[in-house]
């Protein structure tokens, strides 16, 4: 029908076209043909005015329907469609709601204020985004918030909802179980009882895991795999892993028996998943064991549980000597040795720096301590400057910059009392070699230093302690003067407040081959010795110490006076000795915007996850952080901290 008529229009169209030109070229006085061409105009005017009207026509005709049509498309969306949609006034009452509002809430909620509908909902729109998640009556909708138009539009994604849970649920989830230190543990029972702890732990283990679903093998003696879907992982982190308590029970009072998993889940296959959980399973036990540590695909955190026991002392030799061998070949590898320690050196980061230098100079290579002399606390000007006395000693020393000039690929770079790299005292020189040793007393955090050799072990009293075990296992015997080895007895005495905190029969049996190589107690109290400032700032904090929550003791440094981060140390040291006190926590600024806070424990109390949860480290009697705010503000995120355990 269009197509013929298009074809007329075509043919009168040429028609009308020989029409004018004959009228042009054609002898204009033949009246006949120019009535014919007058005729044939007309028809066309009538035949075009006819057309263009009836198309008009039927275009309303077409344009009729489908607005009718529309509306109904509209109509069954606004009553049918699974789509809600909500309008409210300027006040938050609901003016205008669809059925299908209706039925999500159960009932006709127009006119009323949204705040009492759905108080949940209300605060929802004050803060969320324009798309955001609500869930009501065991549904799930994305709500999309026209915050200028004042519309809410309700799309029911529960099952997409369910889907995501289903997913994560099931995601793989792989754990390895290690019984901590169970050789040394065991080693002085008889072979019977011996194998009685290890039945009763598999037992134990392996009762825990069939009562949650879990698949649990044994991989090889004393290492345990265990695999669940992530459903089960939260009901293990809901119940906070009370098997590792459990499993203390079983040696009693002398055996101490604990275990350490290493959790990983979500990760793109089985193999990258044990790969993970294995090294979870060391990071555990670099921080002491008789713990749990979680990671999941993506997420950057990790979680932590248990870890309420101190790491126990390893009286096993082999890892001094295993470690020592391996020191000797990596500095016999390299051209130099540099030494790096923690920033703010105390008397441990120093003592076992000049013990580690010793030890590679004594192989043969040269050896260098990194220390900038413009940055050290109070206490330790006097330590240092005492130490550089010695010309021998002073020799060794480097400032950052210099140790960055003198850096090749093939230096043996060496830590030395901490592992994390930012508490390293110029961390560029971290970049510029790939041979690191690692010596360190420190639970090792998540930012730890990636070395080929880590000696770490947080049941030693300090680091110094550890280079001394290792000591007698150099192919040369290794010689120190008597100020090297007090400066390494005086690292010792720091970090055990005198004797006092930390020891194992591993620590005076240090102190005895120390005083052996010449060690002195003079040259000691005088390396010890505190500037009369140090006292003032104990005198001021003690004062201010109030008791929080019954057990706790803190003290708050007034905001005028700026503290070293040892007095601060000092004091909480001094506060534990108060009565029926078992955490001391002190507070004081270093620098504007930079607060110190040191925490101590009698060991009844977990102080290194008080201050990992304020972002700093430590261990479970002796910990610290660096907050970046107020006083006050650090006081009150500590006690909210102290709070929450107390509710746990
Ligand atoms: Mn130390």
């Amino acid at each position: 029908m269009k197509s013929n008529r298009k074809k007329e229009l075509v043919i009168i169209a040429i028609i009308n076209a020989i029409a004018i030109a004959q009228m042009v070229f054609w002898d204009a006085n033949e009246l006949f043909i120019i009535g014919l061409m007058i005729v044939v105009t007309i028809f066309n005017g009538l035949y075009f005015a006819f057309y263009v009207r009836k198309k008009n026509a039927d275009f309303l005709q077409a344009k009729k329907q489908l607005s009718y049509r529309i509306d109904e498309v509209g109509n069954y969306v606004f009553e049918k469609m699974p789509l809600g949609i909500l309008l409210y006034d300027e006040t938050g009452k609901i003016v205008w709601s669809n059925p299908y509002i209706h039925k999500i809430f159960e009932r006709d909620i127009d006119n009323q204020d949204l705040a009492m509908v759905d108080n949940r909902l209300f605060e929802l729109l004050a803060n969320a985004k324009e798309i955001f998640e609500f869930s009501h009556n065991d549904l799930t909708y994305a709500v999309t918030h026209k915050k200028i138009e004042r519309v809410l539009y309700f799309d029911d994604i529960s099952d997409y909802a369910d889907l995501a849970q289903k997913y994560e649920d099931s995601q793989a989830t792989l754990g390895l179980i290690v019984l901590d230190n169970y050789d040394e543990v065991v080693k002085n029972l008889d072979e019977q009882a011996q194998n009685d702890y290890k039945r009763q732990i598999t037992d134990r283990l392996s009762s825990w895991a069939s009562e949650h679903s879990v698949m649990f093998r044994t991989l090889r003696d004393g290492r345990f795999i265990i695999l669940m879907p992530h459903k089960i992982l939260t009901t293990l982190c809901d119940n906070r892993f009370s098997i590792l308590d459990d499993i203390r029970t079983i040696g009693g009072e002398d055996v101490v028996l604990t275990v350490s998993m290493g959790i990983a889940s979500g990760y793109e296959s089985y193999l990258a998943s044990f790969n993970r959980a294995s090294s979870l399973v060391d990071l555990a036990l670099s921080r002491g064991g008789d713990q749990v540590v979680i990671k999941k695909s993506g997420v950057d955190d990790f979680q932590f549980y248990g870890g309420k026991t101190n790491p126990i002392a390893s009286q096993n030799r082999v890892r001094a000597r295993v470690n020592a061998g391996a020191y000797e070949r990596l500095i016999l590898d390299s051209d130099h040795v540099v030494i790096m320690g923690h920033k703010f050196p105390d008397a441990d980061a120093l003592g076992a720096s000049i013990g580690l230098a010793k030890i590679a100079t004594t192989i043969g290579k040269e050896a260098y301590i990194v220390l900038n002399k413009g940055e050290l606390d109070k206490a330790n000007e006097i330590f240092v400057s005492e130490m550089l006395t010695d010309e021998t000693l002073a020799s060794y020393f480097v400032a950052s910059t210099k140790a960055i000039e003198m850096m090749t690929k093939n230096s043996l770079l060496v830590i030395a009392d901490t592992q994390n790299r930012n508490l390293v005292i110029d961390n560029t020189l971290l970049g510029l070699t790939n041979k690191i040793a690692i010596f360190d007393h420190h639970r090792r955090g998540t930012e730890h230093i990636e070395a080929t050799l880590s000696y770490t072990d947080p049941s030693v009293s300090s680091t110094a302690e550890l280079v001394v075990d290792m000591l007698d296992y150099f192919s040369k015997r290794i010689d120190l003067s008597t100020a090297e080895a007090s400066i390494m007895l005086s690292g010792i005495m720091l970090d055990t407040r005198r004797f006092m905190y930390n020891t194992s029969k591993k620590t005076y049996d240090a102190a005895a081959i120390l005083k052996q190589k010449g060690a002195d107690e003079k040259y000691v109290a005088r390396l010890l010795k505190a500037p009369i400032e140090h006292y003032y700032a104990r005198a001021h904090l003690a004062e201010r110490a109030r008791i929080f929550a019954n057990h706790y003791l803190i003290a708050v440094a007034s905001d005028e006076y700026a503290f070293d981060r040892t007095e601060i140390a000092a004091t909480a040291d001094d506060l534990l000795n108060v009565q029926g006190v078992k955490a001391s926590f002190v507070l004081g600024f270093s620098a504007p915007n930079d607060v110190s806070i040191s925490a101590r424990s009698t060991g009844d109390i977990n102080v290194q996850l008080i201050m990992e949860a304020l972002g700093g480290g430590g261990h479970l009697t002796n910990a610290a952080a660096r907050f970046a705010g107020t006083l006050q503000e650090a006081v009150k995120a500590l006690e909210n901290v102290l709070l929450d355990l107390a509710k746990k």
